[in-house]
């Protein structure tokens, strides 16, 4: 009898059995695996939601709402890269506040800009950790000798662009030597140099001296190019004629190649801006723009920069855009970049863009 006692069934049941056990293991092997992964992806992402929530509620909004940034040290995200899972931004970023008081009675410093704006990253980056971007934008400033409104930009813009929900990153692009100014040219050079650093899908070209008064004011763009300085305090708050296009504008990465860029032989001051809305026509798109109520902007007031005198070339120029166009832009573009600077809340681009009549050098 104890013969007969066998441990297992008979051969072919065995085999069955084996294959059942090992079957079953493989299940318990994938449902663990699968639980452990949906724990950390979730546990994780909730983790820096809350996080990045509760900076924002006790920090970043309120202050915000007093025309500063958050002042936590904290930058949740930064040691780790975001989980792969976030969901899309919403259109209308859940941070924007509306109406913003803005004055210059006070000097802003460097340093000052810098403490309310813990979370951007060296050379003026800024990513969202909650979720992903839906643009990634990148700012670009034309500049000589203006530091004290670099530091108002910097220290008003920030939260404002955070607030946005933007991927956002923002070159000073600074005309190095006296030469004649030459705004249009600068901003060829911004648009070039920030595709060299990252994937910029959009392009917001601002007048250092000009900052938004309502935060709904979005800096990104649009599905045609977009004038932003629409409603402006020196104007009395209207657009000074309907086909001004100066100040602030955004255009994709797309609208800016279209029309070949901006002119880069406009020295001295006025009649680019209207070369850029001539371009824009030509092309067949039309401008977008906010209301004047959200279009509001406060320009810092200053006198008339040296080296910039109205050009006085700038009415037969845009008299001839429609056959220029095609050959003066992108495709002529010509510069030497002498230095570029990583800064906290910036990145500096120290160009040499030849002058009237003299090709930079190199
Ligand atoms: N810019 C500089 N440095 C210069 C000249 C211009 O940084 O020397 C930049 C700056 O970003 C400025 C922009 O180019 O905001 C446009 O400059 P602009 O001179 O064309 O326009 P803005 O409206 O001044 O600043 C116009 C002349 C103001 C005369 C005022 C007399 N009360
Ligand atoms: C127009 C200029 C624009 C300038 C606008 C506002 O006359 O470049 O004034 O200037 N066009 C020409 O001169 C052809 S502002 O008052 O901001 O200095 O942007």
């Amino acid at each position: 009898m104890g013969k007969n006692l066998t441990v297992g069934p008979p051969l072919p049941g065995r085999g069955l059995h084996v294959t059942c056990l090992a079957v079953m293991l493989l299940c318990g092997l994938h449902l663990t695996v699968t639980l452990l992964y949906y724990l950390d992806v979730h546990v994780y992402t909730g983790l820096m939601v809350r996080r990045v929530g509760s900076l924002l509620a006790k920090e970043g909004l309120s202050i915000a709402a007093n025309n500063t940034g958050p002042s936590s040290t904290a930058a949740p995200g930064r040691s780790r890269s975001p989980p792969l899972r976030l969901q899309p931004c919403p259109e209308t970023s859940p941070h924007l506040v509306g109406p913003l008081k803005i004055e210059f009675s006070q000097l802003v410093s460097l340093e000052g800009a810098k403490k309310i704006n813990p979370l951007v990253r060296e050379g003026g980056r800024f990513t969202p950790v909650e979720c992903t971007a839906l643009q990634k934008v990148a700012i670009i400033i034309p500049f000589r000798n203006r530091l004290q409104h670099l530091n108002y930009w910097l220290y008003y813009l920030h939260p404002i662009l955070q607030r946005q929900q933007l991927d956002y990153g923002v070159y000073v692009i600074n005309q190095h030597g006296e030469d004649t100014f030459n705004r249009a040219k600068l901003l060829n050079v911004g648009f070039t140099e920030a595709l060299k650093e990252y994937d910029y899908n959009c392009f917001v070209f601002s007048d250092v001296d000009l900052i938004p008064m309502d935060d709904r004011n979005i800096y990104k763009c649009y599905s045609q190019p977009r004038h932003l300085a629409v409603s402006m305090d020196k104007f009395g708050f209207r657009l000074p004629y309907n086909q001004y296009f100066g100040g602030i504008s955004a255009l994709s990465r797309e609208q800016h190649e279209k029309i070949n860029g901006f002119p880069n032989d406009y020295w001295g001051w006025g009649g680019e801006d209207d070369d850029i809305y001539n371009r824009i026509v030509f092309k067949g798109m039309s401008i977008s723009r906010p209301s004047n109520g959200i279009g509001k902007c406060r320009m810092i007031r200053h006198d008339r920069d040296k080296n910039n005198a109205p050009n006085p070339q700038r009415f037969n120029r845009i008299a001839r855009t429609r056959q220029t166009m095609e050959h003066d832009g992108l495709n002529s573009l010509k510069y030497k970049v002498l230095e570029v600077k990583k800064y906290p809340l910036y990145t500096y681009v120290d160009v040499d863009i030849g002058g009237p009549g003299r090709p930079p050098s190199g």
